[in-house]
């Protein structure tokens, strides 16, 4: 069966690129999906692409660290923390044969990217969409997943901030993406059973309006309608909670993970192009 062959060798290319801001919870999501994926026996590799990063519960298969170090860059150019994140990441892409040979070594599994928490690097360096190419370029399905602290839903102006800053990744890579709500295990639980809580997760555009007019003065209302407008016209509305102690709820990220990456755009493409011969039931 040459057919399911190919499909069992595509389907093992592919990667989960968690973002988010720092701290939002991007290490912790990984080792919580590498610990889910050893209980139901699918094999995965965590990628380390945080040359800050300090203890794994799970050993890097691929480790930046390897590469280059933000103490190293430090020390040696005498750069602050920030501007020697930057430096590492470039020396990457400048370098991004070490990590095209890593691939090269375990090209059928699929692989949970933990990227540093510097927002720029997603915002407006070139950086992360340089490394999505070259994912590409071995075929692997990229999907981001952009994490939000839940404290974002504290207030509507400071989540409209998060969804903003995820947008604005969302457009720089070009790729499935998927918004997660960490920490939902620290929200009280009477707001997450809530229609406050819900309003969150599939945004009700109308009421964020309502209620950051309520908050801010008069003349900030034109710009608050047209930002919402901008959120509901990207569809930037959904965001699925993680509760990191509940299995069911790791569960449900991961197949909506799973199911972004093998039904985007460019799996449609790749059937259409390598799958004709297969019937469509069969996805
Ligand atoms: N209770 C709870 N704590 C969490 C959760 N996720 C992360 N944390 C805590 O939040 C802090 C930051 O978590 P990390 O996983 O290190 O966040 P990160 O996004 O990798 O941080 P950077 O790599 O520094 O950007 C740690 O103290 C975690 O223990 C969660 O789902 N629930
Ligand atoms: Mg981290």
């Amino acid at each position: 069966m040459i057919i399911e062959e190919k499909k069992d060798n595509y389907l093992g290319k592919q990667c989960q690129l968690v973002i988010g801001p720092a701290g939002s919870g991007k290490s912790t999501y990984c080792r919580t999906i590498m610990s889910h994926c050893q209980s139901i026996k699918r094999s995965v590799h965590l990628v380390n692409l945080d040359p800050a990063a300090e203890n794994f519960e799970y050993e890097p298969t691929i480790d930046i660290r390897d590469l280059i170090t933000l103490d190293d860059v430090m020390e040696e150019l005498d750069y602050g923390p920030n501007g020697g994140l930057v430096y590492c990441m470039e020396f990457l892409i400048n370098n991004i044969n070490w990590l095209e040979e890593e691939l090269n070594n375990y090209e059928d599994d699929y692989l949970i990217f933990d990227c540093p928490g510097q927002i720029e690097l997603y915002t407006h360096f070139p950086i992360m969409k340089s490394i999505v190419q070259t994912l590409q370029k071995y075929d692997y399905n990229v999907c981001c997943v952009y994490l939000l602290d839940s404290q974002f839903i504290e207030d509507t102006s400071k989540f409209f901030s998060g969804v903003l800053n995820a947008m604005s990744a969302m457009i720089q890579l070009e790729i499935p993406h998927i918004n997660v709500l960490t920490k939902v295990d620290l929200l009280d639980k009477k707001l997450q059973r809530s229609r406050d809580f819900e309003r969150y997760l599939e945004v009700d555009s109308s009421l964020l309006t309502e209620d950051i007019n309520n908050r801010m003065r008069p003349r900030y209302q034109h710009l608050n309608e047209a930002i919402v407008q901008l959120i509901d016209e990207y569809n930037m509305v959904n965001f699925l909670p993680l509760d990191i102690t509940d299995e069911e709820s790791i569960a449900y990220v991961l197949a909506q993970v799973d199911n972004s990456i093998q039904y985007g755009e460019d799996l449609e493409v790749k059937e259409r192009e390598d799958f004709t011969e297969v019937d469509d039931d069969d996805y």
